[in-house]
């Protein structure tokens, strides 16, 4: 890490006391996890994201939407989180009080050692009732699942029989207002913000780092393309994370164990 823009980042993170991290989908990239953009592969490729990750079009065809969730929720379960992530880890411990934000619905920060992440976009592993929203058990049982793409008609509710739904929050939902408010809170009170593989396309999380960088904290960003975000960002690190992360925290903590 020695060029101009890692320099001043690794500056930023060392002197920084109140560090707000924000992922996106490219976080989980370099896991085997697609982001959200990229085209659908498999027999999954006529169908297009956006279109699928909607409450019309779970009421239209609710074994296709089903389908697609319990051939990523697999996916998830065989991916392994990458370094990036424990790049992530690394600054929540050697910062205390560092708050995650991610709007990823995968567990790879949890499972890369990340405590209780504020998860803006909901989970893949907390399925509801579609009708009672009550939670729904989710199976372990990843021999059943489908590894490819295919309609899989959604279980029942236990106690209203309503087909249960993804735990996600779709487009033309609102955020769960906790993890909303909690976000806001700590990209209000930060003095550095790491946004990391984020598009920034999606509202309203993609205020996130604007309001950071707005009430005066410094905006880092991690992502291998240009973004909207590249004009808040006062450091822009073009390269995938688990690459520039790990570098990042070497060149802030080099040396030092833990
Ligand atoms: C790497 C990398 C590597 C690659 N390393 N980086 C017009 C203007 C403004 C807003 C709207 C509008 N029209 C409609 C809206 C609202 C809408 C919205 O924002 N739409 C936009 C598309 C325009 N928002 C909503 O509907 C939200 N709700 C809402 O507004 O509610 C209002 C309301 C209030 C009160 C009551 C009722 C309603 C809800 C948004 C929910 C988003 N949900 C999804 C699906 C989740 C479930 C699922 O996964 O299936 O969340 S959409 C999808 O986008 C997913 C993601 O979390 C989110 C963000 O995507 P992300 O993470 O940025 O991924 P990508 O793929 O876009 O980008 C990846 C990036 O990684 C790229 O930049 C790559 O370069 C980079 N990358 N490899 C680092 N190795
Ligand atoms: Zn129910």
């Amino acid at each position: 890490m020695t060029d101009q823009p890692a320099r001043r980042a690794a500056e930023l993170l060392g002197q920084a006391r109140r560090v707000v991290v924000f992922t996106g989908a490219g976080m989980s990239a370099e896991s085997g996890v697609p982001t959200f953009r990229d085209a659908l592969t498999g027999l999954w490729q006529r169908y297009d994201a956006q279109a699928l990750a909607t409450p019309e079009a779970f009421r239209a065809d609710p074994a296709l939407v089903w389908g697609w969730y319990e051939w990523r929720r697999h996916a998830v379960r065989l991916a392994h989180p990458n370094a990036g992530h424990r790049a992530v880890a690394a600054i929540q411990h050697r910062v205390p009080g560092t708050v995650l934000i991610t709007q990823n619905v995968d567990d790879l920060h949890e499972r890369a050692g990340s405590p209780a992440p504020v998860h803006l976009h909901g989970s893949l592993f907390a399925p509801r009732c579609s009708a009672c929203a009550r939670p729904a058990p989710v199976s372990d049982d990843a021999e059943g699942e489908p590894v490819d793409g295919r309609r899989v008609p959604p279980p029942r509710c236990a106690h209203c029989t309503a087909p249960v739904r993804p735990g996600v929050v779709w487009f033309g939902e609102a955020l769960p207002g906790a993890a909303l408010d909690a976000a806001v809170e700590a990209a209000s009170s930060c003095d550095l913000l790491l946004t990391i593989g984020t598009s920034g396309l999606v509202y309203p999380a993609a205020e996130i780092p604007q309001v950071a960088a707005r009430l005066g904290a410094a905006v880092v960003q991690v992502n291998p393309e240009e973004t909207p975000l590249d004009g808040v960002a006062e450091v822009n690190l073009r390269g995938p994370a688990a690459r520039v992360l790990p570098a990042l925290v070497d060149a802030v903590w080099e040396g030092a164990d833990g």
